[in-house]
Order: C-alpha cells, then sequence, then structure tokens
C-alpha cells in the first residue's frame, strides 16, 4: 500500500462524491490488519456513514446467497449485465469461504463473474470469508457500507451453508437466495430453518426444464406453509440464452421499495456492531453482555444516529472489556 491508499478521510470523500474508482483502494484500506490502516479506516467509514451522508446511502445492498454450485456467480454475471444496460453501476463483494470444503463448487467448475474489464462502473472483489462457517468478515460488512456511497448496487456473494445466510441477511436490504432444481436442497433449507431468510427466492439451471419447475412450485408450497406466500419464486436459466433476468431484477427492486429502509438499516448498524464485538472479544465477552438477546435489547435503545464502530466500543465498555 503506498501512503496515499492510506488516507482513509480522502478515500471516504472520494467514495462519498461517487467516484468508484476509489474503490479498491479503499477495500485495501478496510481490509488492511496494520494499526496505521485500522485508525485511518475507521476516518474513511466516519466519512460515508449516514450522518455523514445526510441520511441512508441510496444504493440498494443485495445479498445473493446459496448452497455451492448452485449458480450464484453465472447469474450474477446476468445481473450485471443488466444492472449496466440500465445504467446502473455495480460493486459485488464475492465472499470466499476459508476452506475448499466448507464450500465452494466441489466439483471444480466455478464460474467467476464476468465483466467487462474496461468499465470503471463495476467493481468486483474477492474477500475472505469470516471465522466462522459462511459467515462474513467485518471487513467485508464495512466494505458493503462503504461501497453504498459510491455504487447503485452492491452485491454480497456468500456460499450458505446453513444458518449463516442470517449474516447477509443482516447486511443486505434484499436476500436472494439461490438454489439448483433438485428437491434435496429445499428440504435441506427448510431444516435449517432458512426460509426466513430470503425477500426472493431463485431457482437457477431452468433450462434443465421440469426438474426446476418442480423445485419452483416445491419452494412456493414449502414458503406457503411457513407463512411466507409473499415471497417471489423465480426461476431463471444463465447460460444463453438467459431466461428470467429481467423478472429477478424487477422482483429485487419491487422488494427494495417495499421495506423500510432506515429502519432495515439501522437493524443492520445494530447487528454489525454485535457481529464485530462477538468477533473480537467471541462468546465470553457476549457472556460479561448477559447474553446476546440482552445486548440486542440494549443496542435498541441506543441512538439511532450511532455508528457500528461506535455502537461496538460501546458494548465492549459495557462488558467491561473495552
Ligand atoms: N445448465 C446450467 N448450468 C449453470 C447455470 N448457471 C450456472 N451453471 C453452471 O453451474 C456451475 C456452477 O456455477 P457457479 O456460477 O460457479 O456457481 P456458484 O453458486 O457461484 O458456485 P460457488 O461460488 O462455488 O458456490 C458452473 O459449471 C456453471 O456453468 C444455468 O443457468 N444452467
Ligand atoms: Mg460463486
Amino acid at each position: 500500500m503506498t501512503d496515499a491508499d492510506l488516507d482513509g478521510r480522502e478515500l471516504g470523500t472520494r467514495l462519498h462524491e461517487r467516484d468508484t474508482n476509489a474503490a479498491a483502494a479503499a477495500l485495501n484500506l478496510l481490509e488492511s490488519r496494520a494499526p496505521a490502516a485500522r485508525e485511518q479506516a475507521r476516518e474513511l467509514l466516519a466519512v460515508v456513514s449516514s450522518a455523514s451522508l445526510d441520511g441512508e446511502s441510496p444504493a440498494h445492498i443485495v445479498g445473493v446467497t446459496g448452497p455451492p454450485g448452485v449458480g450464484k456467480s453465472t447469474l450474477l454475471s446476468r445481473l450485471i449485465a443488466r444492472w449496466r444496460a440500465a445504467g446502473r453501476s455495480v460493486a459485488v463483494l464475492a465472499v470466499d469461504p476459508s476452506s475448499r470444503r466448507s464450500g465452494g463448487s466441489l466439483l471444480g467448475d466455478r464460474a467467476r463473474i464476468e465483466i467487462d474489464p474496461g468499465d470503471p462502473l463495476v467493481f468486483v472483489r474477492s474477500t475472505a470469508a469470516g471465522a466462522r462457517l459462511g459467515g462474513l468478515a467485518p471487513a467485508t460488512r464495512a466494505a458493503a457500507g462503504a461501497l453504498a456511497a459510491a455504487f447503485d448496487v452492491v452485491v454480497i456473494e456468500t456460499v450458505g451453508v446453513g444458518q449463516s445466510e442470517t449474516e447477509v441477511a443482516d447486511v443486505a436490504d434484499t436476500v436472494a437466495v439461490v438454489i439448483q432444481p433438485g428437491a434435496g436442497d429445499v428440504l435441506q433449507y427448510l431444516k435449517a430453518g432458512i426460509m426466513e431468510v430470503p425477500d426472493v427466492l431463485t431457482v437457477t439451471k431452468a433450462d434443465l426444464g421440469r426438474l426446476a419447475a418442480r423445485t419452483a412450485a416445491d419452494v412456493r408450497a414449502a414458503l406457503g406453509a411457513l407463512g411466507r406466500g409473499d415471497v417471489p419464486v423465480l426461476a431463471v436459466s444463465s447460460i444463453a440464452p438467459p431466461t428470467g433476468i429481467d423478472e429477478l431484477v424487477d422482483a429485487l427492486d419491487a422488494h427494495r421499495a417495499s421495506i423500510d429502509l432506515p429502519a432495515r438499516r439501522l437493524r443492520a448498524r445494530r447487528r454489525q456492531a454485535l457481529a464485530d464485538f462477538v468477533d473480537e472479544y467471541g462468546e465470553r465477552g457476549l457472556r460479561a453482555l448477559g447474553g446476546r438477546r440482552e445486548a440486542e435489547l440494549w443496542l435498541g435503545d441506543q441512538d439511532p444516529a450511532a455508528r457500528a464502530p461506535e455502537l461496538s466500543s460501546m458494548l465492549a465498555e459495557r462488558a467491561g472489556v473495552g
């Protein structure tokens, strides 16, 4: 990293001014563990906070999550093309599971997200996963918030392995859960209690025909039985000729338009603060707060303008570990 890369305030200001070329250096800074970089990262995050932006960033933060190899990255290639055709800038944080065993296409046919390398309004970065299986690293959460100041759409792609999907739901405005044709996935997801997570459910590989249609019908029935019949279920194919992509874009937009965005972002900041705290002080820290539920209740009483790093420090103080 050069010295210029370390100026958090400058990088934050550039993102604030929607300079997408600042994205790479900003992420380098947010991911750096060096003490000087940590301080600069705080400066950066202060400049792109909702308080500095005078309200929530207008970006749409989209979580795309699902089991290994279902076609998330291939689908994102198609979504990015649509978003760009509509004139929207797009940043993608693709979370790499830390171990190949825990995720990733086991058959080694993992696709890369295809983008036009000459297009400055598309940014794709692979980031490391968090400590827990399928979890989000604090840097990824912070990066999503920072990129939301500069880009129209910010996507977080995670390999979902069960409960971990809830972490992306804590960060994203809209979560698209992606599954592929085959009944096994549906049952597995039901068992994991994951049906609480999707705002939009997508069945990929619709080109496989009847099996995809049957899976979509099964998922619709399962969601209906859980009282979540309002969740749109869409079948898409990401290989030529792609189908269902426009409908998915519309469903994502419709969800974004339907939510109370400030409330969802506020909840996200509080969850982020708690996740950062747990990342640093572990379960022991959580116990010192009287448990997760207690910590959440306490966070719920704090100033809505408080940023995640401040809230995290306040939790540490409260737990007597800060
Ligand atoms: N037939 C068909 N194959 C697809 C489709 N989308 C993706 N695939 C294939 O499925 C495999 C996995 O696709 P990826 O996009 O890498 O899936 P992923 O969910 O991102 O995988 P991980 O990131 O490793 O979890 C690749 O061989 C793709 O070519 C589709 O719509 N139809
Ligand atoms: Mg992928």
